[in-house]
């Protein structure tokens, strides 16, 4: 195959992949990025049904103008807990933080597609993380995350295209296992702590609440890789095509003449 055609070939199947992978490279929209404050979760840090085994008066929910993932601004939780009261035998507490005060129309409608998640960083251990959101007339809670504790960033995130029952969702109130509304709304985020017969404190800094429509909140290593494919491919093909336009113009510039 003569060099031209063989770079318009490949040019065209890098094309047709890019095409075929824009649906996962696709950006998040960022709901609550806590540049200037609490965002959509601005209720009391007990004001969760589901919210209990920890002081109340000494633990808090505030706007961390300093601390972010992408930019400053997140939202710090520092939670105290009670050793007396567990929401489960074994487990210290719970928190559901309401967001919009969990009122469906004081929050986003969301098309459910895609994936759904936040950025958190901690080093408590033995805690994990999930998300409650608004599925028509019931609620779904996102499977529990484990939250790695290294004090770094990490995304926890939640798909809400899984179509099999108690795949990615289960039943928090009135729901089925699973979504299948077209839209959603977020309701909560929630943190607990796992199975440990022990005391849980903890400051949690959490921040990108987000919902990408397309795909999962972070590029696909395969995207990228499709990406500088079809990159390096353009580089190469743009010699050959910038000499041959150069003739065409002399060409043409000589019929002129
Ligand atoms: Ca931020
Ligand atoms: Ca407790
Ligand atoms: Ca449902």
């Amino acid at each position: 195959m003569p060099a031209f055609p063989r770079c318009v070939a490949c040019a065209s199947v890098a094309w047709l992949l890019v095409a075929g992978s824009v649906r996962a490279v696709a950006a998040p929209v960022v709901i609550d990025d806590f540049a200037t404050g609490r965002g959509h979760f601005n209720s009391p840090i007990d004001a969760g049904d589901h919210t209990t085994g920890f002081f109340v008066p000494t633990s808090s929910v505030t706007h961390d103008p300093s601390v972010g993932h992408n930019a400053p601004g997140s939202l710090k939780l520092v939670i105290d807990d009670d050793p007396a009261v567990n929401f489960r035998i074994d487990d210290p507490w719970r928190l559901q933080l309401l967001s919009g005060a969990g009122i469906p129309a004081d929050n986003l409608s969301l098309a459910s597609t895609g994936y759904i998640g936040y950025w958190l960083k901690t080093t408590a251990g033995d805690v994990n993380a999930s998300i409650i959101v608004n599925d028509g007339a019931g609620m779904e809670q996102g499977h529990s995350r484990p939250v790695t504790p290294d004090g770094q960033w990490h995304l926890y995130e939640w798909n809400l295209e899984s179509r099999q029952v108690s795949e990615a969702w289960n039943n928090y109130s009135g729901g089925n296992g699973v979504i299948d509304s077209p839209t959603v709304t977020i309701n909560a985020l929630q943190l607990w702590t796992a199975a440990v017969p022990r005391e849980v404190d903890g400051t949690f800094w959490i921040d990108d609440v987000s919902h990408n429509p397309s795909g999962s909140l972070v590029p696909e290593p395969a995207s990228l890789f499709v990406m500088a494919l079809m990159g390096l491919l353009m580089a190469r093909r743009r010699p050959g095509y910038a000499s041959r336009q150069q003739r065409n113009r002399q060409r043409g510039g000589e019929r002129q003449r």
